[in-house]
């Protein structure tokens, strides 16, 4: 615990710019409405600010398809704000990393577009490109029958050269080819070195499993029979050259500049896959996120990421546990987030909205639960103030993104009512929409998120009166009061909540959760080494639930644990009793 890496203990904070803050009332959130905010974030206890994709882009997946690594957009502002951004950070001792999309870029990339021009253009293979197949009768296919992540096929025809390129995303969005090694140099000169140049401290490495595919391209085994296109994530997900090519970026780059990464990985499980991007000796990422947990109630790959499947308790505490022990013994390194701008909101799915009393209750149990875990903290920007996902009275008009779009318009087009139901329901619970609503700042119009009398790129949530940043900077017994406690005690308490090791109990209880966390530290004179112990106990229900005995889950003597924070305040000082509606506690046994 001592000499470790400074990005272990820090606070990193997700910001996504069009939704953040606008300060010049076009409706979109910029750069300077950031830097107006970066005292709000430093006070509430945030070290590293990441910052989604501001660079240059059609905005056809709200800039993860870039079309100019090195300009910034112009609704988000200049090159000099972000030089501003970079120094209003440092000059507070906080640092800012920024996303980086190098799977795919934009088709109005000039890269593509010298791509697309002829076969023989030197660029041409820069990207993948495949001739087309035929049927018996002619007609023309895709050369895999690959579906892609925002629906139809991985495949877009190109009319010019007659060929297919290849798309995991958008077909506004074609892969890069990692194969070509002129290509990956362009990729760390012109989107890494250059911001780093800036002063930049690092990178959120966007789908950083799938830059290395199948280079063989088979058809996927056949897993929706009905389906025109099949999942095929096996074929382009931690593929053969991966951390070849990784281990490449972290020499040529990120060493040099000692630069922070964290890579996004889905679709990918298990421990084993994931240990070698960690690992220290590999030198290949600093941490990870990996998707069990935030991916909990979506579809399966066969019914569809929006069919909503409820999921109980247990299943929630079993994916936390695996993910926060599989490091122990390792040199391994591991993140901690439930939210970020691709999922719900996660006082709205794993915890209760419903009233105003479980909304605040359960906002402060998760708080409580995502400060007291093992690895490096990520919050999404409003998760502070325990925003919530859009009412679900509002129509699918509201609803802006892309995959939201390519789901829904696939179940319209396959004339299934019922299906057009269920995917409605699970984009109400599911969409990434919902994380991308503007910031509730305050009361005013608009939420001051913009000024009024502006058009907001998304509307504001109609709650925000009550629920806004404002109105909790006031009361420090609110929810954002509570992540700056809790934020201030995992940094206190480091050896056990940043550092400890994980232990899950009752794993079987579908409204406790309940763990130990135990610190590596041993403290005490002479022989008598004891190990720091916490205790934590949350009600994950709406019901009072019995709490158990304190003493006998932290196997200490009577008497002698002690409750360090309790989230509704007035703690049981008998220790044990009953936990009310959303509760947790945390107790200390030193
Ligand atoms: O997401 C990559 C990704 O694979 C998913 O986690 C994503 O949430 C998608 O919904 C899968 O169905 C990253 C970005 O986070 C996302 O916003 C982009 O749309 C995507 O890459 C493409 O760049």
């Amino acid at each position: 615990v001592g000499n470790t890496p400074w990005w272990k203990d820090a606070v990193f904070y997700q910001v996504y710019p069009a939704s953040f803050k606008d300060s010049n009332g076009d409706g979109w959130g910029d750069i300077p409405g950031l830097i107006s905010k970066i005292d709000y974030l430093h006070h509430l206890g945030v070290d590293v600010v990441w910052l989604s994709p501001m660079f240059e882009s059609p905005q056809k997946d709200m800039g993860y398809d870039i079309s100019d690594y090195q300009a910034v957009y112009a609704r988000y502002g200049t090159l000099q704000d972000v030089d501003q951004l970079i120094q209003s950070c440092h000059s507070r001792g906080m640092k800012l990393i920024l996303d980086l999309v190098v799977n795919h870029t934009s088709d109005q990339h000039p890269w593509f577009k010298e791509s697309r021009s002829s076969k023989t253009n030197p660029k041409r293979d820069w990207y993948i490109w495949k001739p087309p197949r035929y049927d018996s009768a002619g007609n023309r296919f895709p050369p895999t029958n690959w579906r892609s992540y925002f629906a139809g096929s991985t495949w877009t025809w190109d009319e010019h050269t007659q060929e297919y390129y290849l798309n995991l995303y958008g077909p506004f969005q074609p892969d890069l080819n990692w194969e070509n090694p002129e290509c990956r140099a362009a990729i760390y000169d012109v989107a890494m070195r250059f911001w780093l140049d800036r002063g930049v401290d690092g990178f959120r490495i966007d789908t950083v499993n799938k830059y290395s595919k199948r280079t063989d391209f088979p058809d996927a085994p056949i897993t929706c029979p009905d389906a025109q296109h099949q999942p095929a994530p096996e074929m382009w997900c931690n593929g053969p050259r991966i951390h070849e090519f990784i281990h490449e970026m972290q020499t040529e780059v990120l060493t040099p500049y000692r630069a922070v990464s964290v890579g996004e990985l889905s679709n990918t499980p298990l421990p084993s896959q994931v240990l070698p991007y960690v690992s220290a000796a590999a030198r290949e990422l600093d941490m990870v996120f990996e998707f069990s947990l935030i991916r909990l109630g979506t579809g399966d790959l066969f019914h569809g990421k929006y069919m909503y499947r409820p999921f109980p308790l247990s299943a929630l505490k079993r994916h936390v546990a695996t993910w926060q022990t599989f490091i122990e013994g390792t040199d391994g390194w591991h993140t901690v987030f439930c939210e970020n701008h691709d999922n719900g909101r996660a006082v709205s799915r794993f915890g209760n909205d419903g009233t105003p009393e479980l909304w605040e209750a359960s906002a402060k149990t998760i708080a409580l639960w995502q400060a007291t875990l093992t690895g490096t903290l990520f919050l999404y920007q409003g998760q502070e103030i325990g925003m919530r996902n859009m009412p679900a009275s509002w129509s699918i008009d509201e609803y802006k993104d892309v995959e939201s779009m390519g789901f829904y318009n696939e179940a319209v087009q396959s004339g299934d009512q019922k299906r057009v139901e269920a995917t409605l329901h699970g984009l109400r619970i599911l969409a990434r929409d919902h994380s991308r609503l503007p910031f509730q700042w305050n009361d005013s119009a608009n939420a001051g998120f913009t000024s009024e009398g502006a058009v907001p790129w998304m509307r504001v949530h109609d709650g925000y009166r009550e629920l806004n940043a404002a109105k909790q900077l006031q009361d420090p017994e609110s929810v954002l009061g509570f992540y700056g406690k809790m934020l201030r005690i995992r940094k206190q308490y480091r050896d056990i909540f940043i550092h400890g090791t994980f232990k899950l109990l009752a794993p079987e209880d579908e409204f406790l959760f309940m763990y130990v966390k135990e610190s590596d530290v041993r403290v005490g004179p002479g022989s008598e080494n004891v190990r720091r112990k916490a205790l934590v106990v949350m009600n994950f229900s709406s019901i009072p639930q019995k709490c158990p005995a304190i003493d006998v889950a932290l196997r200490c003597r009577k008497g002698e644990a002690r409750l360090l924070v309790d989230t509704l305040r007035i703690g049981d000082p008998a220790l044990g009793g009953e936990l009310r509606p959303w509760e947790g506690r945390v107790y200390l046994n030193f």
